[in-house]
């Protein structure tokens, strides 16, 4: 029905992902500020929320969901973000790495080299790609890592390689997070470490890195995306600094929806 609300369209709901990840809180927030008060942001995940975007995609249906760069789905649909003119969702934000208070002691190398990690979104662009197109995770980052070397050695050059170290990354399942962890794991397996890549909600991803429990992520979006974890684990865990920049979180639509800011969820 041509005259349907976008509201009615798509029965006021946002497609979301797993109730932990920053950007859930962020539409909570958009929600709120936008004075959306028929709207509803689902959890679901992230694999659930693309499939989804596929299944209207495919027949043009309206959709809304919960986006992020960097992520393949702008390579495999044509999207766009909703304006924030309000700024719920931040800005241009960056993604971090993250360790638990005392790694640079225990595990010196390994924290040397995620210290030195940084890469560009068309980078992970790759891995991310790869996966989406059927590449088991771990293939996809061997590939990348045997393609580029010279990323590599920015990374671990001058770092003592070690014997058998044992070390615990802790990662959420987005798109963008398997990606880079699935290459720091052969990264630091070729460096002679003994990794062990945990799955986990966001919330517990965090606890993990403040506890001591996970040596490290480098699934931390900041400023904005995850302040809440920020702020509730401040001085329990080290920021080894940015490996990513001019990130992003928002509301996203196909663009064939006839709308181009969150403002005009209100009509
Ligand atoms: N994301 C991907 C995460 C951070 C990485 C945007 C879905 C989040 O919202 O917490």
């Amino acid at each position: 029905n041509s005259d349907a609300t976008v509201g009615e369209s798509v029965d006021y709901k946002i497609t979301g992902i797993d109730p932990g990840a920053g950007i859930m809180e962020a539409t909570e927030r958009a929600i709120e500020d936008y004075e959306l008060d028929d709207w509803s942001v689902i959890s679901s995940s992230g694999s659930a929320m693309t499939a989804a975007l596929q299944k209207a995609y495919d027949k043009e249906e309206p959709i809304i969901v919960t986006g992020w760069n960097p992520h393949w789905k702008f390579a495999k649909f044509d999207l766009k973000y909703l304006d924030d003119p309000k700024g719920s969702y931040g800005g241009a934000e960056e993604i971090h790495t993250i360790a638990r208070n005392g790694l640079k002691d225990d595990l010196p190398e390994a924290y040397e080299i995620l210290s030195n990690f940084s890469w560009t979104e068309d980078d992970m662009g790759e891995v991310m790609l790869a996966i989406q197109d059927g590449a088991k995770p771990e293939d996809a980052a061997q590939d990348w890592v045997d393609n580029n070397g010279d990323k590599i050695a920015e990374w671990t050059n001058g770092v003592d390689k070690v014997n058998g170290d044992k070390i615990k990354l802790a990662y959420v399942a987005w798109d963008s997070e398997i990606a880079s962890h699935n290459v720091m794991k052969i990264v630091l397996e070729d460096m002679g470490y003994d990794v062990t890549l945990t799955q986990v909600e966001a919330g517990p991803m965090w606890s993990a890195v403040a506890d001591g429990s996970a040596d490290a992520t480098l699934a931390a979006w900041l400023p904005v995306t995850h302040a809440t974890y920020v702020e509730k684990f401040d001085g329990q865990f080290e920021d080894l600094g940015m490996s990513m920049e001019g990130v992003k979180i928002g509301l996203v639509v196909p663009t064939y929806m006839d709308i181009d800011s969150i403002e005009d969820l209100k009509e």
